[in-house]
């Protein structure tokens, strides 16, 4: 197996799902030259989400998140390459998809469905800490 010297973990939430653009979302990050190690689609317990969202646990939108990302099959995806972190997040923008710059997922497919911005298409590891603590949630 090729070596890749950072990973982390990709969701296509539900809406992502739903919405067909799994196809979309995949092609944006293949263009972009990141390595597709492993993905399946899966959905999620509740003990998985509430473990992947344990930062956010107490705040206000914890429930509905845990909830919505429950609510479909979503796709997880373990990413490799260079910098793979902080080029998705990049290939991602900004958590409102609202105000995501065009030309990122959120910024071209997503905008406020009402609920805030849950419903935003993917999810991204933010550092390399919690990318191998949610690799492990969903990969094992
Ligand atoms: P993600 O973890 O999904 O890659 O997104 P993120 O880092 O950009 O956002 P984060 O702050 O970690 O929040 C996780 C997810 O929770 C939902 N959210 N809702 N105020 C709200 O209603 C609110 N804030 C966050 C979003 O689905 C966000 O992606
Ligand atoms: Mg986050």
């Amino acid at each position: 197996m090729t070596h890749h010297p950072e990973e982390t973990l990709v969701l296509v939430k539900p809406d992502g799902v739903q919405r067909n653009l799994v196809g979309e979302i995949i092609a944006r990050i293949e263009r972009k030259g990141y390595t597709i190690v492993d993905l399946k689609m899966v959905t999620a317990t509740r003990g998985m989400l509430e473990k992947h969202y344990e930062e956010h646990e107490g705040k206000p939108f914890f429930e509905p998140l845990v909830e919505f990302m429950g609510s479909g099959p979503v796709v997880a995806i373990r990413l490799g390459g260079d910098r793979v972190i902080e080029g998705f997040r990049a290939l991602a923008g900004k958590t409102d998809p609202t105000v995501a710059a065009p030309g990122t997922i959120r910024g071209d497919l997503g905008r406020d469905w009402g609920a805030g911005v849950q419903k935003n298409l993917v999810h991204g590891s933010d550092s390399t800490l919690s990318a191998e603590r949610e690799l492990a949630i969903w990969f094992g």
